[in-house]
This record gives structure tokens, C-alpha cells and sequence, in this order.
């Protein structure tokens, strides 16, 4: 009860109320595509966090952009919310350790919680030249994967990057970049997008810490309550699709009038995403939303797959 009071409390202090937070658990938990009657549960998750699991948080190659949805753009407490229910052990971009030091916070933490540890990876892997494309402090990020991710209970990826290979394994790929689940040889939950929603990752670690285990996954271990639809089955425009009303160019009136973007180049039909339910920065919009046709990106290869961006699919 006083764990639950000081959360309440905490979260009250930043200016955050218990009616916007179940509001928050509701549609976490609907995303989720779990029934209402889970609310209170997941509410506890975050409230009364039974276990924290240890999380080792790898970066390879990427923009970081991933992070910076998971931890600016969604709520300016989730990163709190997040901490409160794992243990962060080691992440590159917010943690304060540097060099030496780091690394042997890396090495420490791999030893202590071998086994037992979640791995979450941002960024893809250099496998070509035995991985020299891609290092840090001296070694590869296939020997550190090889090293680390092997060690871990489960490997989640976030984004296109660690998924698919991303924006480095575009044509003509030199440092012949993968996911970290094909450079590696090893099964991954894989959040794909560019970035993904942080939702979805917050939808995973939730559904770990409240059923004891990872959610279920389609054939690119994509998780299904995400990423089980695609965007075009889902998007508020499709009514102007069936009746053939398409923008044909952007600051048009047709666009004014929220026609439909196939015409520019929108991968809506070719694409599994949740953007149309779960959207970005607080429910605020996603792309089509704000009038920019779907560019594919939580698709295996969309650098390559989906260009040119604003044209339409062959
Ligand atoms: Fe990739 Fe994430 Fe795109 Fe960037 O780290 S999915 S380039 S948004 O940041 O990996
Ligand atoms: Fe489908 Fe894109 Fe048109 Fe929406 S805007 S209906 S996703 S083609
Ligand atoms: Fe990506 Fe398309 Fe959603 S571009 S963010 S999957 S609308």
C-alpha cells in the first residue's frame, strides 16, 4: 500500500494525476489487446512493480533516434515509469558512466545477471570484414553481440535497425549490415518501425512482467497485438481510397480534404503497424494523420523495398 501511495505520489509531484495515468494504463492496456478488466493489473505493474528485471541496453548502428522516441517524446515521465519497472543496468545514451568505466559497468552487468537479463538492441550489426564496419572500444559490435545477446533470458530490438538492418543495410550495404537476430543467429523480439512506438515496447516489457512472457509473434517476430494488421485496414482514410479520392499533390485541396495518399506513394497496404490506433507523442498524430503518405518503415528492407518513397507501389 505505502509502495502504491508513494508511486501515486511521485507521479502527483510531476504534475501527472491518477485519472491521466489509468488513462494512460487503458489504452496501454487495449493496445496490448488485452480486455479492460487488465487495467487495474497493469496499473499494478507500474505501481507496485513485483520484479524488476535486470535490462542491459545495447546501441549499434542507428541514429538513436529509437531512444529518443522511447525516453522524450511520449510522456515526460515514462522514462521514470520504465526505470521504476526494470532495473536499467547499462544503456549508452543515458547513462553517466563513460570509457573504462563504462565498459566495465557492460562486463560487470552480463556477468552478474548471465541468464537472466533482458537485452534490448538499437541498431544493426557489420558482418562483412568479420564486423570491422562497426565497433566500439575496440571490438565489434558482433563480438559484443555474440558476447552479450547470447547471455541474455530474451533479446528485444527496437526499430528497423536492429529488426531488419535499417538505413545501413540499404543498397549496396557494404559493411553487410544485419539484424541482430540474422547476424547473430538468434530468435528476437522485433519492434520494428523508424521509429517504432514506444508504446509497443512498453506493451512488451508490461506483457513479460504481467503474464511471464514475451507476447505472441508473427513469422518476422513482430508482435502480434502491434503489428497484426496493416496500416491500410486501419487508417481513418480509407473510406477516400474505396471511393477513389486521392491526393495527387501535397498543399492541394484534396489534401485539405484528407483524401487518401496512395497516389503519393503511400505503403499503407503493404505495411503491419499499429500508427492509425496507437500514434505518436502522447496520441497526438501519426504520418498520414499529418498528411504524409506511409513510407513502410516497420517493413524488412523498406530503404530499398519501398522506394521511391512518393510513388505508388508497382
Ligand atoms: Fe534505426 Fe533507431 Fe530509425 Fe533511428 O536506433 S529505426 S535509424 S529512428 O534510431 O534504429
Ligand atoms: Fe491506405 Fe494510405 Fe490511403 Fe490510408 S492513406 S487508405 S493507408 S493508401
Ligand atoms: Fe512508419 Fe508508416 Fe507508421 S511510415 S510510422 S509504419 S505510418
Amino acid at each position: 500500500m505505502r509502495e502504491e501511495r508513494d508511486f501515486y505520489d511521485k507521479l502527483s509531484e510531476k504534475g501527472v494525476s491518477r485519472r491521466d495515468f489509468m488513462k494512460y494504463c487503458g489504452c496501454l492496456t487495449a493496445t496490448m489487446g488485452l480486455s479492460s478488466s487488465f487495467v487495474p493489473m497493469v496499473a499494478e505493474v507500474f505501481a507496485q512493480p513485483k520484479q524488476r528485471p535486470p535490462v542491459i541496453y545495447l546501441h549499434f548502428g542507428e541514429c538513436t533516434g529509437c531512444s529518443e522516441a522511447l525516453l522524450r517524446s511520449m510522456y515526460p515521465w515514462i522514462d521514470e515509469l520504465l526505470m521504476d519497472v526494470v532495473s536499467m543496468e547499462y544503456h549508452e545514451t543515458i547513462m553517466a558512466a563513460a570509457g573504462h568505466q563504462a565498459e566495465d559497468n557492460l562486463h560487470a552487468a552480463v556477468k552478474k545477471y548471465e541468464g537472466k537479463f533482458i537485452c534490448v538492441v538499437e541498431g544493426a550489426i557489420a558482418t562483412k570484414y568479420d564486423g570491422a564496419y562497426g565497433k566500439i572500444a575496440g571490438r565489434t559490435f558482433l563480438e559484443i553481440g555474440n558476447e552479450v545477446c547470447k547471455k541474455a533470458a530474451a533479446v528485444i530490438c527496437i526499430g528497423a535497425c536492429a529488426t531488419f538492418g535499417g538505413i545501413q543495410a540499404a543498397s549496396p550495404n557494404p559493411g553487410g549490415y544485419k539484424g541482430v537476430g540474422e547476424a547473430l543467429g538468434i530468435k528476437t523480439v522485433n519492434l520494428a518501425g523508424c521509429p517504432p512506438n514506444p508504446i509497443n515496447f512498453v506493451g512488451t516489457v508490461v506483457n513479460y512482467l504481467l503474464l511471464g512472457k514475451l507476447p505472441d509473434l508473427d513469422e518476422l517476430g513482430r508482435p502480434l497485438f502491434a503489428y497484426g494488421k496493416t496500416i491500410h485496414d486501419q487508417c481513418p482514410r480509407r473510406a477516400h481510397y474505396e471511393a477513389d479520392e486521392y491526393v495527387t499533390a501535397f498543399g492541394s485541396q484534396e489534401a485539405a480534404k484528407g483524401y487518401c495518399l496512395y497516389k503519393m506513394g503511400c505503403k499503407g497496404p503493404d505495411t503491419y503497424n499499429n500508427c492509425p490506433i496507437a500514434k505518436f507523442n502522447d496520441g497526438t498524430s501519426w504520418p498520414v494523420e499529418a498528411g504524409h503518405p506511409c513510407i513502410g518503415c516497420s517493413e524488412p528492407n523498406f530503404w530499398d523495398k519501398m522506394t521511391p518513397f512518393f510513388e505508388p507501389s508497382a
